[in-house]
């Protein structure tokens, strides 16, 4: 059997080190979106000013300290402390200037997208996963998901944060900045991806025992695709939901198209499309579902949906019903 990686020394921590650097999924170094861009570029300038800084002061630090062995005369020295002085401020001076500059130019690029036509996206958060609500241009009503933001390639995305428990904080790091999500009231956020594909988000800010199983799938899509999937995903469910699933699920879950309306937990219209159950917990396969909806206290221990007593026959049938939900 293979050991983990971890287990094999300095090695295999190089290793790991190596492959980390190959998912660029969730990282605020492969900015993929023009609000992640401003921030990483203020992130470069600043990283080169507190640099040269650094330099100066231990270049004037070793330099002063080979000159006290040399024992100059002492007003050569004086004199050339003084320039040392006055060079010291100018650099402070200048290198905090670029800085001010750097952050006005950054903060600036961060609310350019005030006045495009856009795109209004709704999330909240609870412990622990994320609620989804996308404005629907054809009806203006809402489109509800769960754990799997999409949005448009090239489009400007406005997302207005909120929470329904405690505080979390939005970040997908590859595409924007972070930022709080509070409850009672409602921030705002602007999403210009440029690059197609899949990203990770993940929750921000301590909130309870399972913050680390709130990850935030987030797919990025051309503009056509991003429609036929918001179109698919405002369609209702197809069939009819099995009594079992009436019965014990229908009181927190909604599946639109049926009696199921609950909304203590995540809309189940189309869950089974999405990627991974339960904010990033676990992959999205058949058994998994299974597994969830047996022991969700095993597997997220504390999260807030419990196990329901039933049947083998009836837990089977409901995880059939729900991996069709797509
Ligand atoms: C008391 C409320 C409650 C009941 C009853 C309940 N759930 Fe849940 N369910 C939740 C909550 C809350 C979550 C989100 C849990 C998390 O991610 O921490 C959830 C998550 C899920 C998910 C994952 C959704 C996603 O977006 O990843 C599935 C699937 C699910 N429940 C199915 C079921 C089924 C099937 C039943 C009935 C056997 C059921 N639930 C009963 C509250 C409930
Ligand atoms: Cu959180």
């Amino acid at each position: 059997m293979a050991r983990p990686l971890m287990t094999r020394g300095p090695a295999g921590v190089a290793a790991l080190l190596l492959l980390a650097g190959c998912v660029n999924i969730q990282s605020p170094l492969a900015p993929t979106g023009d609000q992640a861009n401003a921030l990483h570029r203020l992130l470069v300038l600043m990283t080169i000013v507190c640099g040269a800084v650094y330099a100066v002061v231990l270049g004037g630090l070793v330099w002063s300290l080979c000159r006290a062995r040399q024992r100059l005369k002492r007003d050569r020295d004086d004199r050339l402390l003084d320039r040392g002085l006055w060079t010291a401020a100018a650099v402070i001076v200048v290198g905090l200037t670029v800085l001010i500059v750097g952050s006005f130019v950054a903060e600036r690029a961060l609310v350019a997208t005030r006045d495009d036509p856009v795109l209004h996206v709704r999330v909240t958060g609870h412990q622990w996963w994320w609620r989804i609500q996308y404005r629907d241009p054809a009806s203006g009503g809402w489109v509800e998901t769960a754990n799997e933001l999409h949005l448009p390639v090239g489009r400007t995305t406005r997302v207005s944060l909120g929470s329904a428990d405690v505080i979390h904080s939005f970040w997908v790091p590859n595409v924007a900045g972070k930022i709080d999500m509070i409850p009672g009231r409602r921030n705002q956020i602007d999403l210009t991806p440029r690059r197609a594909g899949w990203f990770r988000g993940q929750c921000a800010e301590f909130c309870g025992t399972q913050h680390a199983h709130m990850a935030l799938d987030v797919k990025v899509d051309a503009p056509a695709d991003f429609d036929r999937w918001l179109i698919a995903q405002a369609r209702p469910a197809g069939t009819g939901a099995p009594a079992t699933f009436v019965r014990s699920c229908a009181a927190c879950h909604t599946v639109r198209g049926t009696s199921a309306v609950g909304r203590a937990g995540p809309d189940l219209t189309h869950v089974a499309a999405r990627r991974s159950i339960a904010a990033g917990t676990l992959p999205m396969t058949r058994g998994a579902l299974q597994g969830w909806i047996q022991q969700p206290q095993a597997l997220k221990p504390g999260t807030s949906m419990p196990a329901v007593p039933m049947s083998a026959a009836d837990g089977l049938a409901v995880a059939d019903y729900v991996a069709g939900l797509r």
